[in-house]
C-alpha cells in the first residue's frame, strides 16, 4: 500500500506552490517543469501538473490566493505535499504582509512551517557587480522577513523565473527540498495529522499547567504548615526559658 513516505516510495515528489498574489508562483511551477504548465496571466484557479525535473518525478500544485483554495490545493496534492514552496519576491516585505502571510500559513497549523521552503523570485533584480547581493537584500529587510526565514529554518532559495534555461537553479532548489523531506523522515505534510498533533499538544500543555498549579498549591500548604510548626516550637522555647527564670505559673504549660 502507498503510505506516502517518500523514502519508502522513492517516487513522486509532491510540491504545493503558494504565496501572495502576483509573486511568481505559476512562473516558478513552469520553471520547475520546464514548460508552460500554468497560466501566468493571473486570476486562474488552483491547478495541478506532473512532470520531471533533475531526474525527479514531480507533482506540482499551483495554488491561487484565497483561503478555501488553499484547502482545495491540499486535496489536489494526493495524500499531502512533501514540501510547500512559499513564494515571495525579492522586495520590501511589510509588517502587514508578514502578519497576513503568517495567518494564512497557519490556517494549516503552525506545523506547516517545518515542511516549508521559502523561494524568492525576481532573482534577476540581484546584481552582485552593482553591490546588490542576496546577503545585502537580507540585511536591508526588516525583522518580519527574518521571522519567516526562521520559521522555515532558513531553508530558502533565489530563482530567476525569466531564465528557464538555467537548470542549475532548479537542481539546487530541489536539493534543498529533498534535504528538508529527509529531515522530516520522508513524511509529507498532512493537515489531519497536524490538527491531531496540535490538539494533543494543547491538551498536554493544559494538563501540565494544571498539575503545576496543583503541586504549587500543595507546596504552599505544606510551607505554611511548616511555618506554623516553627512558630509553635519557638513560642514553646520562650515559655520554657521564662519558666526557668522563675515564672512558676508557666511551668504546667512548659512541662507538657
Ligand atoms: N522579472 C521577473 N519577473 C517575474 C519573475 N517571476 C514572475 N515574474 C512575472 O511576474 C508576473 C506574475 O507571475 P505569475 O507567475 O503569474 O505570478 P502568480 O503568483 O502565479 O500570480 P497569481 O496566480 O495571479 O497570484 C508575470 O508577469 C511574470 O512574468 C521573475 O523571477 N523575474
Ligand atoms: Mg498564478
Amino acid at each position: 500500500m502507498d503510505d506516502g513516505n517518500l523514502q519508502v516510495r522513492g517516487s513522486e515528489l509532491r510540491l504545493l506552490v503558494l504565496g501572495p498574489s502576483r509573486v511568481g508562483k505559476s512562473s516558478l511551477g513552469n520553471l520547475l517543469l520546464g514548460r508552460q504548465a500554468f497560466d501566468t496571466r493571473g486570476g486562474w484557479g488552483t491547478e495541478a501538473a506532473r512532470g520531471e525535473a533533475s531526474g525527479r518525478c514531480l507533482l506540482l500544485v499551483d495554488s491561487y490566493g484565497k483561503k478555501l483554495e488553499l484547502l482545495g490545493a491540499l486535496i489536489l496534492c494526493d495524500l499531502g505535499p512533501h514540501a510547500l514552496l512559499l513564494v515571495l519576491p525579492l522586495q520590501h516585505f511589510s509588517r502587514r504582509e508578514s502578519a497576513a502571510l503568517q495567518a494564512r500559513m497557519e490556517l494549516l497549523t503552525p506545523r506547516v512551517w517545518s515542511h516549508t521552503v521559502l523561494v524568492f523570485t525576481l532573482g534577476d533584480k540581484l546584481d552582485p557587480g552593482q553591490g546588490r547581493t542576496f546577503q545585502q537584500y537580507l540585511e536591508g529587510t526588516g525583522e518580519q522577513l527574518h521571522w519567516v526565514l526562521g520559521a522555515c529554518r532558513y531553508r530558502c532559495h533565489v530563482v530567476n523565473n525569466k531564465t528557464a534555461q538555467d537548470r542549475v537553479q532548479v537542481t539546487r532548489l530541489l536539493e534543498k527540498v529533498e534535504d528538508q523531506v529527509t529531515e522530516n523522515g520522508g513524511w509529507h505534510f498532512s493537515l489531519v495529522m497536524s490538527c491531531r498533533m496540535e490538539e494533543e499538544w494543547t491538551c498536554r500543555e493544559r494538563e501540565a499547567k494544571e498539575r503545576w498549579e496543583r503541586e504549587g498549591q500543595e507546596k504552599h500548604q505544606e510551607a505554611s504548615l511548616m511555618d506554623n510548626m516553627a512558630a509553635y516550637g519557638h513560642s514553646l522555647l520562650i515559655l520554657r526559658q521564662a519558666a526557668a527564670k522563675g515564672f512558676p505559673t508557666l511551668m504546667p504549660v512548659c512541662q507538657g
